[in-house]
């Protein structure tokens, strides 16, 4: 069983240790060097545990950073058998896909004024959509040159973000520190290309349910469609598969059982903002009533 409190690449890297040491029992012919073990089945597969053990690593590696693969030095003899010189392999991975953010408050103190501090989401109703993610679509759409249907798959296609962060409902709880994990809203425009008339961002959610920013705020680098919450699938009481996350924003903001984000050239009042609260509703600013 795996381990479910380890992430995918802890999984993976965990994975590809295991076959490793199955080889060993497996009797296949073993080289030590420099207290690096090496099965020798075959250079082949020495490069394929080799480059498994990278990208279970790559995850972890910060940005600009490389990784190198150590081979065998060129001393190495196998059954008796000078091996061929072996150059130590460089490889630079490609873009960061993974990114983890810190985007806590540094504000002292910490909790915004009016808010008390809670030690998990509390759930907060609303009516859920489907919360598959086979099934699941992100429709963007409205002032935008490529209006796209994003499945799951696509998301996770773009850099994945870990995002430590607070959010703060308007009833008076916060939850500091959680880690969030999704994509950003301003990749997901990158790529659709709101047009120079967009100003306004609306999150549709599953039966009607919306929530309106500025355009400005949906592209801050903070700004997330999120699936996780502290490396878990959110719950569907938390809006499963996919909600909006912004975090700078009262937590209505954050539309649980996303369907839809249409950028808009005029504002629309959300599900909240047209029964008395504010239009952008600001924590900082206590920002709670119209
Ligand atoms: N679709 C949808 N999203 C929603 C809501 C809702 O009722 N429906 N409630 C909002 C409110 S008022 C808050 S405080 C947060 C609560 O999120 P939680 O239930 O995960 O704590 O979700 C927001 N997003
Ligand atoms: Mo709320």
């Amino acid at each position: 069983m795996d381990d479910p409190n380890q992430s995918p690449a802890e999984i993976r890297l965990a994975k590809a240790r295991r076959r490793f040491i199955q080889a060993l029992a497996a009797g296949t012919t073993v080289v030590t060097l420099g207290g690096i073990a090496y099965a020798i089945a075959g250079q082949r597969e020495q490069e394929d545990l080799a480059a498994q053990m990278l990208e279970g690593g790559r995850r972890r590696l910060p940005p600009g950073q490389r990784a190198i693969i150590e081979k065998p030095d060129s001393t190495a003899t196998v059954d008796g058998q000078p091996q061929p010189e072996i150059e130590p392999v460089v490889e630079t991975p490609p873009e960061p896909k993974l990114i983890r953010v810190d985007a806590t408050s540094k504000q002292t103190p910490r909790l915004p004024p009016g808010q008390t501090e809670r030690s998990t989401l509390k759930p907060m109703g609303g009516r859920p959509g489907d919360p598959s993610r086979d099934n699941y679509i992100l429709k963007v759409h409205g002032e935008v040159e490529n209006p796209t249907d994003f499945s799951f798959r696509d998301l996770q296609g773009y850099t994945q973000i870990e995002q430590t962060c607070d959010v703060h409902c308007v009833t008076g709880w916060s939850l500091l520190g959680a880690i969030w994990s999704g994509v950003r809203v301003a990749d997901i425009a990158e790529r659709v290309k709101p047009t120079n008339k967009a100003r306004y961002v609306i999150f549709e959610a599953a039966h009607g349910y919306t929530a309106n920013v500025d355009i400005e705020e949906a592209l801050k680098p903070n700004v997330l469609v999120a699936y996780e919450v502290n490396q878990r699938p959110l719950a569907q009481a938390h809006g499963s598969p996919v909600r909006g996350l912004v975090p700078d924003r009262y937590f209505w903001k954050s539309a649980k059982y996303l369907t839809g984000i249409y950028f808009s050239d005029r504002d629309y009042p959300g599900f909240w903002e047209t029964r008395g609260y504010h239009n952008r509703a600001d924590p900082w600013k206590q920002e709670r009533f119209s």
